[in-house]
């Protein structure tokens, strides 16, 4: 018979994170964990199952604020990057697809209308984009131009005042469901960024199919044939690959606050199993193996955790870097990776089904792992900053 005590720490607060939020970030922190119990986690199976996403989400989302939060202005709330991390990680313990649509509506498409945009740009787009009645998406991915977006082949030539664009991107999650597609071409000048309004002449989505990963979130191809485009359709501040490229900073690091929550899930899924489950007489959590698993589990959410706080506190002072975001990226989709596989074995049998998170999660953070700059392409940029070596080409 194993001899129990009562627990003294809490698997997902360890080291008692929780307290390096102040007031406003916890309450934040809490309303969006309690939309998360009460509206994703009851149905997310479902959706990852039929792959589908409903419809009035996005609506709820921006009813909930999370969406552009940390942007200044034109109905967003101006968060610290530490709320915003908190809402991410919240979010992504439901589901790295719900995730991926807040990341991709508030940290890509609306940071890059925010940034590189004109004034009326922002006044158009912003205000419906926060509260969810206009959808972005952000079309960098290319078939041939992933991890290297410079060999990009989209081109945007200008005819008279107009642009036209020509080109294919490639998984672009909430593609088919935008109002506006955030669509970055080749030109003459360097590489430019263009709002393409749904319904454009020349301009159309197909989704993709048969996806394992990332089900509850809708990802698609974007084709620009012969797309007519005024003056007023480009970005004018983005001037360079620099610019799409600093939208991905604020996207990469909402994700390493994200892994730690899919990666939270997980564990927390595991122990309650193995506090339920009994084998041989006993709840397999009694045993040492699974307990040194879960030890394991709980040092990797532990750190993780404090990691995204870290960057969090950087970007509020403004001294965080890419290549710091790189590391946090790196480290915490990893360590959720896992985590997640090591949760999936404590479940047995169970672990396979979607009765349980936990499969989901794993399965989802193959696409965590791949997007926003692979492992391999976040390992470089953390290896030329330590050397000063590049070695991509
Ligand atoms: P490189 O010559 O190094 O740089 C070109 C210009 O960009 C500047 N730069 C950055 N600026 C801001 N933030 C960064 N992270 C930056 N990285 C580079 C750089 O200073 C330079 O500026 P300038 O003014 O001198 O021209 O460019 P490179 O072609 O050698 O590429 C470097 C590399 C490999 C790191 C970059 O291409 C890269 O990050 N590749 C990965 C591509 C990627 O992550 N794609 C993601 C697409 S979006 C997506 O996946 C959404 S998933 C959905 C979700 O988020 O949920
Ligand atoms: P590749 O670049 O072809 O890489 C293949 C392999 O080669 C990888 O293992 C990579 O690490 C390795 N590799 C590449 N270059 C090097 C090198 N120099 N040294 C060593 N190894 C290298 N893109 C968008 O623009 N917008 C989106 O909204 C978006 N959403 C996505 C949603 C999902 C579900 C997925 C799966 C992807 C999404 N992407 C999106 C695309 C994503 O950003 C790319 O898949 C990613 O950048 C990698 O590109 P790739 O798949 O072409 O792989």
């Amino acid at each position: 018979m194993a001899v129990t005590a009562p627990t003294t720490l809490p698997a997902g607060n360890y080291l008692d994170p929780d307290s390096l939020l102040n007031d406003e970030e916890r309450l934040i922190r809490d309303t969006v964990r309690e939309f998360v119990a009460d509206r994703i986690l009851p149905e997310v199976g479902t959706w990852f199952e039929e792959g589908t996403l409903p419809a009035g989400l996005a609506g709820e989302l921006g009813a909930l604020g999370v969406l552009g939060m940390h942007l200044e202005g034109y109905g967003c709330a101006g968060t610290s990057a530490v709320a915003y991390g908190a809402a991410c990680m919240e979010l992504e313990a439901g589901d790295s697809g719900i995730r991926s649509l807040v990341s991709v509506q508030g940290s890509l498409a609306m940071f890059a209308i925010h940034r590189w945009g004109s004034e009326e740009q922002k006044q158009q787009w912003l205000p419906p984009m926060a509260a969810g009645e206009a959808i972005g998406c952000f079309g960098l991915t290319e078939p041939d131009s992933g991890s290297d977006p410079g060999s990009m082949r989209t081109r945007a030539r200008r005819d008279g005042d107009d642009w036209i664009l020509n080109g294919q991107k490639m998984w672009i999650t909430n593609g088919s469901l935008a109002a506006v597609a955030v669509v970055w071409a080749r030109t003459d000048e360097g590489v430019r960024g263009f709002l393409v309004p749904s319904g454009t002449p020349g301009f159309t989505t197909q989704d993709i199919h048969h996806k394992l990963s990332l089900r509850a979130s809708v990802t698609s191809e974007l084709l620009l044939e012969d797309v007519r485009l005024p003056a007023s359709a480009m970005l004018p501040e983005a001037t360079s690959l620099r610019g799409p490229l600093s939208c991905l900073n604020e996207a990469r690091y909402g994700i390493a606050w994200g892994a730690a929550g899919a990666a939270r899930a997980c564990l927390e899924a595991a122990l309650a199993y193995g506090l339920e489950r009994e084998q041989f007489g006993r709840p397999i959590a009694s045993f040492q193996i699974q307990q040194q698993k879960l030890a394991e589990m709980t040092l990797e959410v532990s750190r993780a955790t404090l990691i995204a706080h870290q960057l969090g506190r950087l970007k509020d002072e403004g001294r965080l870097r890419p290549e710091q975001v790189s590391l946090g990226k790196l480290g915490n989709v990893d360590a959720a990776l896992r985590v997640a596989r090591t949760a999936r074995q404590v479940l047995g049998a169970n672990g396979i089904t979607l009765e349980y998170p936990v499969i989901r999660h794993m399965n989802n953070l193959e696409s965590v792992v791949t997007y926003e700059g692979t492992a391999d392409v976040h390992a470089l940029v953390v290896g030329q900053a330590v050397t000063g070596i590049e070695a991509f080409r």
